[in-house]
């Protein structure tokens, strides 16, 4: 039988002809399947980075630039009030305190103490003292949202410096921000505080002379420096660390109130100078660090 090759041949040729057409179909959808998977990989990318984008900016918007601290009186005070705490700079964090009701006529205390309202512990940051219902203390070196990983912290107000023992206000810092809802909340860093002005530091005697006390690591030296009356000593913090000069006994600073850096303007600084007016052996210590001690004799 002769084989009719034209014949044989022609289905093998149709089978590997519709083979090729089916294979390079499957081929082309795959490659045209595989764009796409990689657009759309691009696609998702593309929109995870705008969504963090977005996410940062709305973090950035939500930091904290103000707080509002209601503070309640305590013990039937009468002075109930509020602290404002506002970002000053990149790195000081200012607190103002107002109260209400009947202003007492002695100055008053204030501290950011460790732990809640009533019963709050050690003092954190001193601030300045409360004066006709008013005060506003820089405290450098922080932010608010570093205040904000300390708590809990609160604000408290002594009832006066003989009297530390009897809190009258106090309120919890809390990292509710003012911006969220009401509408009489505006204020701003340069807000006048009545009575707050830093009382002027009066000079008796005619004496330029400075002394110089060097606070480092160590302590303070000399330890212990004589100075004649009207003499000023420069105490140079060489720390590295914040520090803040003031009378003892901590924390109540009381044997030469004025002889305290907090309450001064130099408030924060590295060089604190002071104009010794009142004879007598007046020890000190670092408000921050207070087993560093030194003494100042006026003659
Ligand atoms: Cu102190």
């Amino acid at each position: 039988m002769r084989i009719n090759t034209q014949q044989g041949i022609a289905p093998i040729l149709a089978i590997i002809i519709a083979l090729l057409v089916v294979g390079g179909g499957a081929y082309g959808v795959k490659k045209v399947s595989d764009g796409k998977k990689e657009k759309k990989v691009k696609e998702e990318q593309v929109a995870k980075e705008e969504k963090q984008k977005e996410e940062k900016e709305k973090e950035e918007r939500s930091k904290p630039t103000t707080l509002q601290i209601k503070l309640l009186e305590l013990g039937a005070s009468g002075q109930g009030g509020q602290a404002v705490i506002v970002a000053t700079g990149t790195s000081t964090v200012r607190i103002i305190v107002n109260l209400a009701g009947k202003p007492s006529g002695v100055s008053q205390p204030a501290h950011i103490h460790l732990g809640s309202c009533p019963t709050p512990g050690a003092v954190k940051y001193p601030l300045t003292s409360v004066d006709k219902g008013a005060s506003q203390t820089d405290i450098p070196n922080l932010t608010i949202e570093q205040l904000l990983s300390e708590l809990p912290l609160a604000i408290n107000v002594h009832k006066s410096a003989t009297d530390l023992k009897n809190y009258i206000a106090c309120g919890d810092i809390t990292a509710v921000k003012d911006n969220e809802g009401g509408d009489d909340k505006e204020v701003n860093a340069t807000m006048p505080v009545p009575g707050s002005s830093v009382p002027e530091m009066v000079v008796s005697g005619e004496s330029k002379k400075e002394a110089k006390v060097n606070y480092t690591s160590t302590g303070f030296a000399p330890k212990t420096i004589t100075v004649k009356k009207g003499e000023t000593v420069v105490f140079e913090n060489k720390t590295g660390k914040s520090a803040s000069v003031a009378s003892n006994d901590h924390p109540t600073h009381l044997i030469y109130p004025e002889f305290d850096q907090y309450k001064t303007d130099q408030r924060g600084k590295n060089e604190f100078k002071f104009t010794f007016t009142k004879v007598g052996s007046w020890s000190y210590h670092d408000h921050l660090n207070s087993n560093m001690t030194g003494t100042v004799i006026v003659e």
